[in-house]
């Protein structure tokens, strides 16, 4: 069985380095996982770009088909449609919902470009997957071009509720490029859930069996909920490893405070990150005797720079941190230390490893993978994971520390927990976490959704 990815994302890219060129595998848990099926099998990555890995005289470890896209594409299917229309509103942010009529055609356009391509390449024993929300035309349309292999698609971002879902004019045609896969895959319970009370709504034909089974036409589609997870291993090991474990030490001596927090996401305004340092304020300034024993730590990488949002959200995350450290310092301490930029793996690592707590408040998210990359981090059963109940990941955890990031309230009494837990009942907890991510690992979600398939 041979299988073909197709993602909005290459899975490789070109790093220089020293004037030489290389081949650097993307980061992120998808690519991690898919990476070695996909060797293994002589896979084929089917995405958009335009890297010149022959131009360089680089050669990948198994095929990437890049589709081009026009500017007008680019502003309209990736930015428009997919960042304004789609992320917003199946994150619940309605205000943010910008419906440009354009965007429309051009997301039509794009999926096409991509079951072209797929329909071209394809042969009679691949397996095809589809990832996320950029490509939800393209089961359908793949089976338009005689295309009759087996279609696998899988949503890495929450599937809203009805209410939520109506709001897209287009809705309709949404779900019934869907209803050409063999099985469709979603985190939770819960968005497997609304996607099936969607169907049940607007397809009018559709008749649901067992709560996952959609007979559609003469289509029957698996509704199946699994959680996405990570390389437990990769990230155990990294962190024993002499290197990490020397950065945080000298992490932890150049901070020099009691204790030190985390934060490590996306600069998105569905992470939370200012009511985050909000949350931070109101304990600081309700909790005084914490003033100079504890320093948050917040990396937030750089994404959609382009898209006016993000700009704001820059913008106003700069000014909230200088306006809480501008409120608090004194004689050289900052409570909160701001990196806006990524890190490389190992650095990443000890900082998950320094820290006593990590704080993960999104407004919304679809799973969070970052949750499981510090639990798999703390090889000595320590530390804190604070979890927004708006993450997959809280679905799936039952951490003992889970947070309302909408109430300051909240935020600030799990980090007074933070301090004050006792740590036998710390250790409890993230024992059992770790069990978890350990067994319920990214190779195991690749089996389980391939065997669906
Ligand atoms: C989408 C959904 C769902 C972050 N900073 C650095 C860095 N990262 C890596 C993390 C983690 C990834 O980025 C972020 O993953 P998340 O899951 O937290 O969030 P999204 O990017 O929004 O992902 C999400 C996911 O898809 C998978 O289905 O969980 O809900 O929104 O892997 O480690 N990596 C490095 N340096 C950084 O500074 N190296």
């Amino acid at each position: 069985m041979r299988l073909i990815i197709a993602a909005n994302r290459a899975p490789y890219h070109i790093r220089k380095r020293d004037g030489q060129a290389k081949v650097e595998r993307s980061p992120g848990g998808l690519v991690t996982a898919l990476d070695p099926v996909m060797k293994k099998t002589k896979g084929i990555w089917v995405c958009s770009g335009t890297l010149q890995f022959e131009k360089h005289g680089l050669e990948t470890p198994y095929d990437i088909e890049q589709i081009k896209l026009t500017p007008k594409e680019n502003i309209h299917y990736y930015e428009g449609f997919c960042n304004r229309q789609i992320w917003p509103l199946f994150h619940y942010f309605l205000a943010k919902y910008k419906l440009e009529e354009r965007d429309w055609e051009f997301y039509k356009q794009v999926n096409q470009k991509f079951a072209n391509q797929i329909a071209e390449i394809v042969k009679k024993d691949d397996k095809i997957w589809i990832q996320d929300y950029h490509l939800m035309l393209v089961p359908q349309m793949l089976r338009e071009l005689g295309v009759k292999n087996k279609i696998g698609f899988f949503l890495h971002i929450p599937f809203p509720n009805i209410e939520n879902f109506r709001v897209i004019p287009r809705r309709k045609e949404i779900l019934e490029g869907l209803m050409h896969c063999d099985v469709v895959g979603f985190h939770t319970e819960s968005y497997k859930k609304h996607f099936l009370e969607c169907v049940e709504h607007y397809l009018n034909d559709a008749n649901i069996q067992d709560q996952s089974t959609i007979e559609y036409k003469d289509t029957k589609v698996k509704a199946i909920s699994l959680p996405i997870s990570i390389d437990f291993n990769m990230f155990d090991k990294t962190a024993r490893s002499s290197r990490v474990i020397e950065k945080a030490f000298e992490l932890r001596n150049t901070i020099n405070t009691k204790v030190i927090g985390l934060g490590v996401d996306r600069l998105d305004y569905t992470k939370g990150i200012v009511e985050k340092l909000e949350g931070i304020e109101f304990f600081l300034d309700n909790n005084p005797e914490y003033i100079g024993k504890f320093t948050f730590i917040q990396i937030a990488v750089p994404t959609r720079i382009n898209i006016l949002e993000y700009k704001k959200m820059k913008k106003e995350l700069d000014e909230t941190v200088g306006r809480i450290n501008g409120k608090f310092a004194r004689d050289g301490w900052n409570p909160i230390s701001y990196i806006y930029n990524s890190v490389n793996l190992k650095d990443l690592v000890a900082y998950y490893y320094c820290s006593d707590f990590i704080l993960i408040s999104a407004l919304r998210d679809g799973l969070n993978l970052v949750a499981k990359e510090y639990v798999a981090s703390r090889v000595n059963n320590d530390g804190m994971l604070i979890l927004s109940e708006f993450t997959g990941a809280a679905e799936e955890f039952n951490t003992g520390y889970s947070v309302n990031p909408y109430d300051v309230r909240s935020i600030s009494e799990s980090i007074y927990r933070a301090f004050n837990n006792n740590e036998e009942e710390k250790e409890k907890v993230m024992k059992k976490l770790r069990d978890q991510v350990r067994e319920n690992n990214i190779f195991k979600w690749v089996d389980d959704f391939l065997g669906e398939l």
